[in-house]
C-alpha cells in the first residue's frame, strides 16, 4: 500500500520542515462539539467547509480572498471552517487561516502535514488535523497539541488506525474516505472503519471483534472527503458522522450554495 507520489512528496518536505524556536501558542478554542449541537438544534446539517485553494486531485486553482469564501461559507450555514495551510500542493498558507480566524466566530481546523511537536506553533487555530499514518509518536503529538489549548482531529482511513487514534486519546476523529495509496475516494470507508452498515446495525460482526465500536460513544466523528450531494450526507450522518468535511464539492462553483445545498 504505497503512498501516492505527491503525498510521498508532501511528507518529504513536511519532515525536513523545522520552525523557528517559538513561543508555544496559547489558544482559547472555540468548542467543536458545541458549534455541532448549535446547528442541529436549528435544523443545520453540520458542516466543515474547507478552504482549499488546489490539491493534488484538482486542476487549477482557485485565487479569491480567503475572508470572502469563508464569509460565503458561513453564509452558506457551515457549522465550522477547515483552511488548508501547506503552501506548496494545496495553495494554502498560515496568514490565511489567521485572517479567517480573526473574520468569523466559528471553530477553525487547521489543515497541514504536522508530524512533531514544533510544527504546532505556527498558527493560532481551534483544531488542529493529526493524520494517524504519518505520525511517529501519536500519543505524544496529541498530548503535546491539547497542552497548547488545541483540539485535536485525529485523521484516520483503517481500523487499525482507529484504534491507535483512541489508544491515544483522541477525542475528535477524522475519517478519511480518500485512500492516499490510490488518491480515490469511497464512502464506504467510512461505515468500514467505524463498523457501522449505515442502517444503525453493525457490519460483519466487525464491531464484535473488538469493542472499537463502543469506545466511539464519546468522540466526535468528522466523515472526511468525497462528500458531493444531500444523499452523500445522509448516508454518512445515518452511519454516525457528527460532521463532515467537505473541500472540493463547496470550493468548486458558488460557495455558498454549495453551503446550503448539502
Ligand atoms: C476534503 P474533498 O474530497 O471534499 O475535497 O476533501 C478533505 O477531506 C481533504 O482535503 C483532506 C486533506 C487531508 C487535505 C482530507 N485529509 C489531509 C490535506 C491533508
Amino acid at each position: 500500500n504505497e503512498l501516492a507520489a505527491p503525498v510521498r512528496s508532501i511528507l518529504t518536505a513536511a519532515r525536513d520542515r523545522s520552525q523557528p524556536d517559538g513561543t508555544p501558542l496559547a489558544v482559547s478554542p472555540r468548542s467543536l462539539p458545541q458549534a455541532i449541537r448549535d446547528a442541529e438544534s436549528d435544523g443545520r446539517v453540520p458542516i466543515v467547509a474547507e478552504i482549499k485553494p488546489t490539491s493534488p486531485t484538482t486542476d487549477g486553482r482557485r485565487t479569491d480572498d480567503p475572508v470572502e469564501l469563508a464569509r460565503a461559507m458561513i453564509a452558506g450555514g457551515a457549522t465550522a471552517l477547515s483552511v488548508l495551510t501547506e503552501p506548496d500542493h494545496f495553495g494554502g498558507s498560515p496568514e490565511a487561516l489567521e485572517r479567517v480566524r480573526q473574520a468569523v466566530d466559528v471553530p477553525v481546523l487547521r489543515k497541514d502535514f504536522i508530524l512533531r511537536e514544533e510544527h504546532l506553533d505556527v498558527v493560532a487555530a481551534d483544531l488542529v488535523l493529526v493524520i494517524a499514518r504519518f505520525v511517529d509518536d501519536l500519543p505524544g503529538l496529541v498530548t503535546a497539541a491539547r497542552d497548547r489549548g488545541f483540539q485535536v482531529l485525529v485523521e484516520v482511513h483503517t481500523r487499525e488506525e482507529l484504534r491507535a487514534a483512541l489508544d491515544a486519546g483522541a477525542r475528535f476523529v477524522g475519517i478519511n474516505n480518500r485512500d492516499l495509496a490510490a488518491l480515490e475516494v469511497d464512502l464506504s470507508t467510512f461505515e468500514h472503519v467505524v463498523g457501522s452498515t449505515g442502517d444503525g446495525g453493525t457490519a460483519n460482526g466487525l464491531a464484535a471483534a473488538d469493542n472499537l465500536t463502543d469506545r466511539l460513544a464519546d468522540v466526535t466523528l468528522v466523515a472526511e472527503s468525497g462528500v458531493s450531494t444531500p444523499d452523500d450526507v445522509r448516508r454518512l450522518r445515518g452511519a454516525g458522522a457528527d460532521a463532515l468535511l467537505v473541500g472540493s464539492a463547496i470550493m468548486d462553483g458558488d460557495v455558498e450554495a454549495n453551503t446550503r445545498r448539502l
